[in-house]
């Protein structure tokens, strides 16, 4: 059984427990926003109409207190993880990589399962502590990912409003370090396919939020959702060999997820043009398993034989454009693949948009505390992924 997928009394006195901790070890550097983004998704009038964002409840967690260097956020990195007894991040401690695996603390090659929010902008109301503890208690999920989207609508460049966007991730960083959970930052380009166009934004958002998470080691920062429009691996090189030393300057091990060509599906090209520092770098392929299917899986064995670690940071069992049918063959052909290699996987999507990929049925308006008939067909088969099912 999952350690993990049950939920327990030691779970409760660990978050009690990490509670007090986090105040004066941990606490993050910067107050939650009384307001929250709320741009709707365009692409799905259905969707936009339920996404009114309500205020959301009063902080958690309030702002570093003594012990904590407000300025930088620093608290002791060992104080953050030992506080979570019996917790993911708790067991299992800073991440890195060796050969093609992530490892834990312990050297122990490590699985990360998680589930990737929406886009941040159009539904931030699954970034709540209750949300990421459901996942880990009823679900079997030891991770989450929180998806920035840069170019589409209410993007970080596009018109959206940063701050509230960069208060999003702060909660849902503080959650999931609350929770024992490791959490992916990523700077989801997709429309703006090519990194290169905004290195100097991401730059700059990568130096702060790698400074604000400089001591907690459960944050991972994936730098490029997914290149695509004919952007090179040599391109996404040039791009990577930038933002990697912003983050390793304040955060030197953190793991650091690097996109592919063609939406993160040429995971076989790092090998023979590799970074100029590839420590504790994984490289990301993303599946949707209605329409990648044999191809991409053998990309993906390629290039774990030419040495290559490769991270499925997002992923769903429909088409790529995170609807249509689902393929529940090949759908099992990677759960098979992820498993027997140990591979770390991102469900897209926490949402209740009316689109294959949502975790959630379009009716729920719970944010939190999902029963079964909450779930769609992709949610209740990824849960039964995570679990073990
Ligand atoms: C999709 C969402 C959809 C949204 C669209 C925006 O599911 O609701 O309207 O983005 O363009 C990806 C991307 C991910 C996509 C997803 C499905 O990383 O942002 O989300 N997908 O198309 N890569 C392959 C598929």
């Amino acid at each position: 059984m999952h350690p993990f997928s049950h939920s327990s009394v030691r779970y409760r006195a660990a978050v009690l427990l990490t509670a007090s901790l986090l105040a004066v070890g941990c606490g993050g550097t910067i107050s939650r926003a009384a307001d929250s983004s709320s741009a709707s998704d365009p692409t799905d009038a259905s969707a936009s109409e339920q996404l009114t964002v309500s205020e959301p409840a009063s902080p958690q967690y309030g702002p570093a207190t003594s012990g904590t260097n407000a300025a930088t956020g620093s608290g002791s990195a060992s104080a953050c993880l030992s506080a979570e007894s019996g917790t993911p991040a708790a067991v299992h401690g800073a991440l890195s990589v060796r050969g093609t695996d992530l490892i834990d603390q312990s050297g122990n090659p490590f699985q990360l399962k998680g589930i990737s929010t929406h886009g941040l902008a159009w539904f931030p109301q699954y970034v709540n502590e209750d949300a990421f503890r459901t996942l880990r208690d009823r679900w079997g999920a030891n991770a989450v990912r929180l998806a920035m989207y840069t170019g589409e609508y209410g993007g970080y460049l596009t018109g959206g409003d940063r701050s509230a966007l960069e208060n999003l991730i702060d909660q849902g960083v503080q959650a999931a370090e609350h929770l024992g959970m490791y959490v992916i930052i990523d700077w989801h380009i997709l429309s703006d396919g090519n990194p290169n166009q905004h290195t100097g934004e991401a730059a700059d958002f990568f130096r702060r939020m790698s400074a604000r998470y400089a001591n907690h080691p459960n944050v991972l920062y994936e730098i490029c959702n997914e290149p695509n429009g004919g952007t090179t691996w040599d391109e996404i090189r040039q791009y990577a060999d930038q933002i990697i030393p912003v983050i390793r300057e304040n955060s030197p091990g953190a793991v650091i997820i690097c996109g592919t060509p063609t939406w993160s599906q040429d995971v076989d090209q790092p090998a023979g043009n590799p970074l100029s520092n590839p420590e504790n770098v994984m490289y990301a392929l993303h599946f949707y398993a209605a329409t990648h299917k044999d191809g991409i899986r053998d990309k993906l064995i390629r290039a774990r034989a030419a040495g290559t670690p490769v991270i499925v940071s997002e992923f769903s069992i429909c088409d790529a454009s995170g609807n249509g049918g689902i393929d529940y063959e090949s759908a099992e052909a990677w759960k098979r693949l992820l498993n027997e290699n140990n591979i770390s996987y991102f469900s897209w999507n926490l949402s209740n948009k009316a689109e294959t990929s949502a975790l959630l049925v379009p009716g729920c308006q719970k944010t939190a505390d999902w029963d079964d008939s909450d779930l769609t067909e992709t949610g209740r088969w990824v849960r039964r992924l995570m679990l073990g099912q």
